[in-house]
């Protein structure tokens, strides 16, 4: 089975004026964990202390999820997180020839001690530590540096490996840049050494592929996948969780343990207070993502929805609705006047025809029409022009 990492109030808080505050960080954790998600990835403590009590105030929450921490490759730091009093820690270190040349000047051998002395230490403090190590940048690393340190870290007690696309490189169908070929390749080479540690991928978004790679990675056997609400982020973000759930649920229904019908509620709480808006089209929760408009389309879901939709909006517990304006046929007006109780006038075809067309008209300025609110009046304007003929 795959398992989910959310990391919206880690990676999300990451995006330039995001700030959840612990009391708003344990509502948006409460939400995740009756959707199902297994891992929520809280914050760095070491960051700030309000992101230490937000840990905290979670990890004592009684949540079914496994509650998280991240950290850098740094004993004070690790010290910091397990205070927090948490089930799994996430501990990076680039081994990148570049990041080691250029940014930290140390040699790989150097590199990897650290690593193994800091999980090592993390484990010895709290043997039952869920602890993922990720070699940040793993897919621009030499992959032998990789299964250096993955190796290494595995023996000091890290139980899962993260492949981190960090800046979004991996590209599906590409032969070396696939994510898929890093999982199979570290899985084997780890496996050579009687080593068998979950492993996670961590998409970015930043050339549009980070689904697509998710979706790679699992098709590749990946254990855990990486998420965020909208896929907010640093820069372009991560993978969407509600999309990258619906596709799971459907390529494999027996992995259906999700509760999709709490997405809305994520979705709204997460761009509130982000300040983030959700786009209309975002998949699923998106305000037009079950909303039909064009005549043709209308007035063929009127007979049957699944003529236009392929995921059943039932599943997040929502209804599909229609919108009127430019585009709208007379199924359209049809369908509104049996939405706001006025099936009697359905058979008046010149009073139809008289709202279609004042609803086109009012549509060109560029206003969508609500239909419980505002096409009651619209009735009863074009009815009264009709008496008054
Ligand atoms: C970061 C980088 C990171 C780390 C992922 C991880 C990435 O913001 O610290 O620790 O698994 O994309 O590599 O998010
Ligand atoms: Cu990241």
């Amino acid at each position: 089975m795959i398992q989910i990492l959310d990391s919206t109030l880690r990676e999300g808080e990451q995006s330039p004026g995001v700030y959840f505050s612990p009391s708003i960080k344990l509502a948006i954790a409460q939400l995740l964990d009756q959707i199902g998600v297994d891992i929520i990835e809280v914050g760095n403590p070491a960051v700030d202390p309000e992101i230490a009590l937000a840990v905290t105030n979670i990890a004592k929450a009684g949540l079914k999820s496994k509650i998280g921490a991240h950290s850098l490759c740094r004993l004070k730091d690790v010290d910091k997180a397990l205070d927090c009093g948490i089930d799994f820690l996430g501990i990076f270190y680039s081994v990148s020839q570049k990041r080691l040349q250029q940014d930290y000047d140390i040699s790989l051998g150097t590199a990897i001690d650290r690593i193994v002395q800091v999980i090592t230490y993390a484990h010895s403090q709290q043997p039952d530590l869920i602890i993922r190590y990720t070699p940040e940048d793993t897919v621009r690393s030499p992959i032998e540096n990789v299964i250096a340190a993955a190796i290494a870290a595995v023996q000091a007690g890290a139980s899962i490996i993260s492949i981190a696309d960090t800046t979004g490189y991996a590209k599906p169908f590409h032969p070396q840049r696939r994510i898929s070929h890093y999982v199979t390749t570290i899985k084997e080479a780890l496996a050579e050494h009687h080593l068998y540690p979950k492993i996670e991928v961590h998409c970015h978004n930043d050339r549009g592929l980070a689904l697509a790679n998710g979706l790679d990675a699992y098709y590749a056997g990946a254990d855990i996948i990486d998420v965020s609400v909208m896929g907010i982020g640093e820069r372009a973000g991560i993978i969407d969780i509600g999309t990258i759930l619906a596709n799971l649920i459907e390529i494999s229904p027996e992995q259906n343990q999700w509760r999709l019908e709490y997405l809305k509620d994520l979705y709204s709480l997460v761009s509130h207070y982000s300040h983030i808006p959700i786009p209309p089209h975002h998949p699923l929760v998106g305000k037009n993502a079950f909303t039909h408009y064009a005549g043709v389309h209308v007035s063929a879901i009127a007979k049957d929805e699944s003529l236009y939709q392929s995921i059943d909006p039932k599943n997040l517990g929502v209804k599909s609705d229609i919108a009127l304006g430019m585009q709208s046929g007379i199924s359209a007006v049809l369908l509104a006047l049996k939405q706001i109780n006025r099936e009697e006038l359905i058979d008046d075809h010149d009073l139809v025809s008289k709202i279609l067309k004042e609803i086109k008209e009012i549509s060109k300025r560029g206003t969508p029409i609500n239909i419980e609110r505002e096409l009651p009046s619209i009735v009863e304007s074009c009815s009264s022009i009709s008496r008054s003929i």
